[in-house]
């Protein structure tokens, strides 16, 4: 933080330390966590003038903004809410960021609903799904599908390195839902057992592509020799604006210590020394979209290819720059 940055409400401080570390995670809740923490910022401010006030609510964006690169999710909600802005004096536009910070929220909840009930119709009674990772926008459809009286078996892969599918199988097994949870390795040979991969997306690009938790495209590239559809659960605050412009979603190399603790890492360096051993850490890849069958958003689903389509109507007219930005 430069010496002029304004000071952040410790919402803002402690929403960003905790989307760093993964205290809150998956792409939906951390938008929830980033229009949050930016309503508190706005509700708690004591900016003497309309120009501090707009400066410390963009400060707060750069804050969180900052924390992961890859979930579009983060920039599309505080976008959302800083758009909402708009006024002469600080009580204004204070009044409009708290609006649209709870305006976002809501329609977040509801799009998550629509989204379920819409995915949910692509299962029948008594597949068995095969998940990766924590997906609250794939579990909304499993938990449709429950509400519609089907029968849903999952096979959760566990997702090294943190071991999110324990979260899947934790909250599918609170819904009674049978789990069979497998190692990573074994999802190969569990597929033949699945009738749909199903999984959610950190951001969807203009062509369609998926960038989901790492393992994803492996997982569909597999699913698609043994004949199982793909499908992906986003809703539209996962569509990525500026890939259709270009621009490619970074993928964000996390710390070397989630794959190997430093005691692994003595016991593998030996006598040697650590200069030749490299730990790579990528927590997400692309999923070219022919291994994709459907895109399932709150507006219904989607060949992957036809996405774009969706996203011109909904992005086409936002020009500019960043509202974070000076
Ligand atoms: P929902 C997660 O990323 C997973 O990759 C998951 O598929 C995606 O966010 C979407 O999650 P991470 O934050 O928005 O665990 O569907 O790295 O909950």
């Amino acid at each position: 933080m430069s010496q002029t940055d304004p000071e952040l409400h410790e919402s803002v401080e402690e929403a960003a330390a905790d989307i760093a570390s993964m205290e809150i995670r998956g792409a939906a809740t951390i938008a929830d966590a980033a229009a949050e923490a930016l309503a508190a910022q706005a509700e708690d401010s004591d900016a003497d003038s309309p120009e501090a006030f707009r400066a410390e609510m963009r400060a707060a964006g750069r804050r969180l903004r900052e924390t992961r690169p890859t979930a579009v999710s983060l920039p599309n909600a505080l976008r959302y809410v800083l758009r909402g802005m708009a006024g002469e004096t600080v009580s204004e536009l204070r009044e409009g960021v708290v609006e649209s910070a709870h305006e976002f929220q809501r329609e977040l909840d509801q799009a998550q609903d629509n989204l379920g009930r819409i995915g949910a119709n692509r299962l029948r009674d008594g597949d068995t799904v095969m998940t990766h990772c924590h997906s609250t926008d794939a579990l909304s459809c499993v938990e449709k599908a429950l509400d519609q009286g089907k029968d849903v078996s999952a096979i959760v892969k566990e997702t090294r390195p943190r071991k999110q599918g324990h979260i899947t199988a934790e909250q599918l097994r609170e819904w009674d839902v049978p789990v069979t949870l497998v190692v990573d390795n074994a999802a190969r040979r569990y597929l033949d057992d699945a009738d749909h991969v199903l999984v959610g997306a950190d951001s969807i690009a203009a062509d369609g592509s998926v960038i989901n938790k790492i393992g994803t495209s492996g997982l569909a590239v597999n699913a698609r020799e043994r004949g199982v559809p793909i499908m992906v659960a986003a809703q539209t605050l996962k569509l990525h604006p500026d890939t259709m412009t270009g621009h490619t979603v970074e993928i964000e190399m996390r710390d070397e210590r989630e794959v190997l603790t430093e005691a692994e890492e003595r016991d593998i360096n030996g006598d040697l020394g650590g200069e030749g051993l490299t730990v790579e850490n990528p927590a997400f890849d692309v999923t070219p979209p022919r291994y994709v069958d459907a895109i399932v958003t709150e507006r219904g689903q989607f060949p992957p290819e036809s996405i774009v389509t969706l996203m011109r109507e909904l992005f086409g007219d936002q020009q500019g720059g960043e509202p974070w930005e000076e």
